[in-house]
């Protein structure tokens, strides 16, 4: 008879568990969101992608975080010597190997978006375009051409911060590109790219406090999320506008 009991409470507690999981996607057979960060540097972009993944796993979603330049891999590490300065490559080559960093991860992320996981990406092919297409003889379209057909994003999140909050944060680093000048003129490349319509582009105010800025990314990204789950996962730049 306890036995019995316990096979019914038992059951009762897997029947909950699947109508949450049944809610939130992957019993279906429904997507998880890519959700991506872009922005300035010390516009929070690693800190919001953090609170970000917290709170929709609290809120019982299937949540995972990635970042690019993914520097943990062989092409990571050439990159990461690179942005040290510890090596120079040339401007073409370093901007594939970025690309070729977002490439080598995309059967993973594909495969974890298909089992019901939301992606959310600290950087992606907007900023190798952004980046890159502010050294000279460089353009928009050479810049994206390496990049497209990755999975599209969802959402694109892009946390715009004025000067003055950015400053007060602290200053730059001694990474490669981490000077005024340069930032000054890959946020002006930004403004170009989310020009295009074909994108879903959300300019946040990240000079907020950082809870108000989370507010505002956290309920972007559930719509997001409820958006795209019975929707096919996209191709980057395929359609060139
Ligand atoms: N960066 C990043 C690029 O130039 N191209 C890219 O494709 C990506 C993803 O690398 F300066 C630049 C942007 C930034 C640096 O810095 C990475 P963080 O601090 O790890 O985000
Ligand atoms: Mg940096």
């Amino acid at each position: 008879m306890a036995q019995c009991a316990g096979t019914i409470k038992n059951v009762g507690r897997s029947a909950i568990h699947l109508g949450r999981r049944y809610r939130h996607g992957d019993m279906a057979g429904l997507r998880g969101a890519l959700i991506v960060l872009e922005g300035a540097d010390r516009a929070g972009k690693s800190t919001q992608a953090r609170l970000l993944v917290e709170a929709l796993k609290e809120r019982g979603y299937r949540a995972e975080g990635l970042r690019f330049p993914e520097r943990t891999t062989e092409i990571g590490q050439l990159i990461g010597s690179y942005l040290e300065k510890k090596s120079d490559l040339e401007d073409h080559t370093i901007h594939l190997l970025f690309s070729a960093n977002r490439w080598e991860q995309v059967p993973t992320m594909k495969e974890k978006l298909r089992s019901g996981i939301t992606l959310v990406v600290d950087r992606y092919a907007f900023s190798g375009v952004a980046f890159t297409s502010c050294k000279e003889n460089f353009d928009l379209h050479w810049c994206k051409q390496a990049d497209v057909g990755l999975p599209k994003p969802d959402l694109i999140l892009f946390l715009k911060v004025n000067p003055e909050v950015a400053a007060a944060r602290g200053g730059f680093g001694n990474e490669r590109y981490e000077t005024n000048y340069f930032q000054e003129k890959v946020l002006k490349r930004y403004f170009e790219l989310m020009e295009d319509k074909s994108l879903n582009w959300k300019v946040i105010d990240a000079s907020e406090k950082m809870e108000n800025v989370h507010k505002n990314i956290k309920d972007l990204s559930e719509k997001a999320i409820q958006d795209a789950k019975d929707q096919p996962l996209g191709k980057l730049w395929e359609e060139d506008p």
